[in-house]
C-alpha cells in the first residue's frame, strides 16, 4: 500500500505558478517525483498529470493515454514522463473535446486546442527525445503542459455556458440519467 500523495485543488497557489526546469533530470529527486507522480495519477484515475498538481513546481509531466469512458477510441500508451518538455510546432487545425482535471473535481467544460504537437523533452535517464502527438494524446499534453505554465483548463473554454457540473455533463452530454 503506497502512502496516499494528495492532489493541489484550484485556488492552491502552486497551480497558478509558472514552474521551473529541473536541473537534472536523470537525478534522483526528479526520479522520485515521477514516482510519486505514477502513484497519484493511478490512485486518481487520472490520464495524465503534471508536478505542480502534487505541489511540486518543477517542469515535469505524464500522459498516459488509455481508452475510456469518454474517449473509448484513444490509444493505450505506456505512461510517458517528459521532463522540461517543450513545444517545438503546433498542427493548424483546432477540435473542442470536454476536459476534466484532478484539480478542479466536479466541472467539465469543452475546450478548443491543436489536434496535433510536435514536442521535445528529457526522458528520466536524460536522454533528450522528440515525439509528434496527435488526437488524444495531443490534448493531454497540451492540459498538462498549462499546469506548467499555471494555466486550469477553465481559462482555455472558449464560451463560459461551456462549463458544465461533472452531474449536468453526464446527463447532458453522455446521455446518462443517474
Ligand atoms: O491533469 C489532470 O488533471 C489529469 C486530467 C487529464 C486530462 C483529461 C481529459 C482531457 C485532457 C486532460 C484527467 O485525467 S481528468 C480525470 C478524468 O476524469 C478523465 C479520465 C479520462 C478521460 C477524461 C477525463
Ligand atoms: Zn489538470
Amino acid at each position: 500500500m503506497h502512502e496516499h500523495i494528495g492532489i493541489a485543488l484550484r485556488g492552491e497557489k502552486v497551480l497558478s505558478l509558472r514552474a521551473e526546469a529541473a536541473e537534472d533530470p536523470s537525478g534522483p529527486l526528479i526520479r522520485q517525483l515521477a514516482k510519486d507522480m505514477l502513484i497519484a495519477m493511478k490512485t486518481h484515475g487520472g490520464v495524465g498529470i503534471a508536478a505542480p498538481q502534487i505541489r511540486v513546481s518543477k517542469r515535469v509531466l505524464i500522459i498516459h493515454s488509455k481508452p475510456n469512458e469518454r474517449y473509448p477510441d484513444a490509444p493505450e500508451m505506456e505512461p510517458v514522463i517528459m521532463v522540461n518538455p517543450e513545444i517545438i510546432s503546433y498542427s493548424e487545425c483546432f477540435d473542442s473535446m470536454w476536459e476534466g482535471c484532478l484539480s478542479v473535481p466536479g466541472l467539465r467544460g469543452l475546450v478548443p486546442r491543436q489536434t496535433g504537437v510536435s514536442v521535445r523533452y528529457h526522458d528520466l535517464t536524460g536522454k533528450e527525445q522528440e515525439a509528434c502527438l496527435q488526437g488524444f494524446p495531443a490534448r493531454i499534453f497540451q492540459h498538462e503542459f498549462d499546469h506548467l505554465e499555471g494555466i486550469l483548463f477553465p481559462l482555455r473554454v472558449a464560451d463560459c455556458s461551456d462549463i458544465y457540473s461533472e452531474n449536468e455533463y453526464r446527463r447532458r452530454i453522455q446521455g446518462l440519467h443517474d
